[in-house]
């Protein structure tokens, strides 16, 4: 072998080592990321339900997709309804919750790229027989998990979120998370 040969082999088999260790690094990265996630989650009971993909969302009325178009979505796309003084539209997320106790309730939305969206869009936080209505401005703060409340839930009562059409501006319905904080 020429020295022009031996250089190029050590250089190749230097390559190959650090391409092998570099391998093992980000796999092993990406194993710890996975675990600690799922650490995570199980640790804090959070409960997330989009418009597009999960079972304990519904609607009534009209709501049309925006097909991911505003941005900052949660999942591939949210839906909103027109504004409507007489609130016909409804969006109901309702969580399978683990347990009694304390949950803090937020609500995510898409961004706002028309202008249209209420400024004043009325969320309501549904505990058993008991409701408190929260209004939202969705022109601002979009594409980010925003606090409703804190909220004492039992398992067996009907504890939803639901979102009304208003005459404000456009509503949205994208996702609402429930995270369990403690008992009382
Ligand atoms: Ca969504």
């Amino acid at each position: 072998m020429n020295s022009y040969k031996q250089k190029l082999f050590l250089f190749s088999l230097i390559l190959a080592v650090v391409f092998f260790f570099s391998v093992i690094l980000i796999d092993n990265s990406l194993l710890q990321n996975d675990l600690f996630a799922k650490k995570k989650a199980s640790k804090s009971s959070e409960i997330i339900i989009d418009n597009s993909s999960d079972k304990g969302f519904k609607t009534k009325g009209d709501w049309e997709s925006d097909g991911g178009e505003g941005g900052e979505n949660y999942g591939d796309d949210s839906l909103w309804a027109y504004d409507n003084k007489d609130a016909t539209d409804e969006a109901i997320w309702t969580p399978k919750l683990p347990k009694d106790g304390q949950y803090k309730v937020y609500v995510w939305y898409c961004g706002d790229p028309n202008g249209d969206h209420a400024e004043k869009a009325p969320y309501y936080v549904h505990t058993g027989k008991n409701k408190k209505k929260v209004i939202v401005n969705l022109t601002e703060k979009e594409g980010k998990w925003n606090l409703l409340g804190k909220f004492k839930m039992k398992k067996k009562e009907k504890n939803y979120v639901r979102a009304t059409s208003c005459e404000d501006g456009n509503v949205i319905a994208d996702a609402v998370k429930f995270v369990y904080v403690g008992k009382k």
